[in-house]
């Protein structure tokens, strides 16, 4: 089963996706997810210049051997380039795998550990009675769990918050906008939101929140202790986790339960948050994290520490992405919770997929291989257009983590 083409395909239905799809002399097809959010065309090149030339004529079949020469071989280890790019060869192959052996890629993985995959949805509004509006609107639909963002008073505008509920995305411009920021606000506001959402929906809503790595691991301590009365399943990204150490300082201050990895990009960014159970919840992901082989590796590792996964699925991974993502998460051992952005209708006909949402459960493919692919022509038909993530500055005008 040799490969004889990979593609890179940039489509931006919406918004840019970038897609890996390998092609076997046996006519077997697999797609992977490439798209890092405002990055996208380095990983393009990153595949189109120095991945695709060496995987031509390369055993389909050899997934690990595959993802350890992408590792090794580039010498250039780590990084959310390199890895996004290994993500998406890996994901393509994993597809190939099951449509070979006429399984859902699930099987492969040992089989079905749930019924269904636990997600959350994205409530935010501006104010406190509009977001109450918008948890009701996840609750009607099924949800079992979701996050709650709103503004902040005295602050002009909020990452995370936006106009267009169902469908929110972040990177809003070519050239990055900028939001301000105040930590004092921040704090003082966030206690009474969670107050009012869980006197109104009650104790059995799982609540969730994200603080977009904007505080100090101290700031951070004194936010999860204001909300423990409300009783959250996680607070995301509390700070930046460059430095794994510093989480311990927040775990001597508070029972919130912590979930991080978004931004992580494999093993190495949270083996001491692992080991040390400085979080409750992981969120590396397929596309960033070096596709189902090496994320495979680090829930098994978080596993041995009664930590759960709980993976990024905001609306720049796309539909390839999650549908990888689900495979997973339908057979470890240590699932936690999925976040699901819808995708919208634009989206959604670029990449036909066959996983679907019922009463707050993601329901993997049952098709052999991945359950997902893309329509080229109809990709053909949106160009690429530059989109960054925004900036974020203190009201001094010091540049500060988003
Ligand atoms: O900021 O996907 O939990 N979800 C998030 C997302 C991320 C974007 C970055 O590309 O924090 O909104
Ligand atoms: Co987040």
């Amino acid at each position: 089963m040799k490969i004889v083409d990979a593609r890179v395909i940039v489509t931006c239905p919406g918004r840019n996706f970038v897609t890996l799809k390998v092609v076997t002399d046996d006519g077997l097809t697999g797609v992977g997810d490439a798209t890092l959010n405002g990055r996208e065309l380095a990983v393009a090149s990153y595949l189109r210049d120095h991945v695709v030339p060496t995987l031509i004529g390369r055993d389909a079949s050899r997934i690990e051997d595959t993802w350890q020469y992408l590792y090794k071989g580039a010498y250039w280890r780590r990084g959310p380039v390199t890895m996004t790019a290994i993500a998406a060869v890996d994901t393509a192959l994993w597809d190939i795998k099951g449509k070979a052996a006429g399984m859902p890629v699930y099987q492969l993985l040992g089989g079905r550990s749930r019924e269904g995959v636990t997600v959350y949805g994205h409530a935010n509004a501006e104010t406190v009675d509009e977001v109450l509006v918008e948890v009701a609107r996840y609750v009607d639909l099924g949800y079992k769990a979701v996050r709650v963002q709103t503004g902040v008073p005295g602050l002009a505008s909020t990452y995370g918050v936006s106009g267009d509920k169902m469908f929110y995305e972040p990177a809003d411009a070519a050239v990055p906008s900028e939001n301000v920021w105040s930590t004092e606000r921040y704090l003082a506001h966030t206690p009474s939101v969670f107050a009012r959402v869980r006197d109104e929906f009650g104790p059995a809503l799982r609540l969730l929140h994200d603080v977009h790595h904007r505080l100090t691991p101290i700031e951070a301590g004194r936010l999860g202790k204001s909300l423990e009365p409300y009783a959250l399943t996680w607070i995301e990204d509390p700070t930046p986790a460059e430095l794994q150490e510093g989480l311990r300082l927040i775990r001597r201050h508070t029972t919130t339960p912590i979930a991080i990895g978004e931004i992580f990009s494999g093993i190495w960014d949270c083996q001491q948050l692992i080991t040390e159970q400085l979080v409750d919840y992981i969120r590396a992901t397929v596309v960033h994290a070096g596709g189902l082989t090496h994320l495979r590796r680090i829930f098994d590792l978080a596993a041995l520490y009664q930590v759960r996964s709980g993976s990024h699925g905001a609306t720049d991974l796309s539909p390839v992405c999650m549908s990888a993502a689900l495979h997973l998460d339908i057979s470890i051992p240590n699932f936690g919770l999925q976040e699901y952005m819808r995708h919208t209708a634009e989206t959604d006909a670029v990449f036909p997929h066959g996983y679907h949402f019922a009463d707050g459960y993601l329901h993997p493919a049952e098709e052999p291989g991945l359950g997902v692919d893309i329509d080229e022509e109809l990709a053909a038909r949106y160009p690429y257009r530059p989109a960054a993530l925004p900036v974020n500055r203190l009201e001094d005008g010091t540049l500060h983590s988003w």
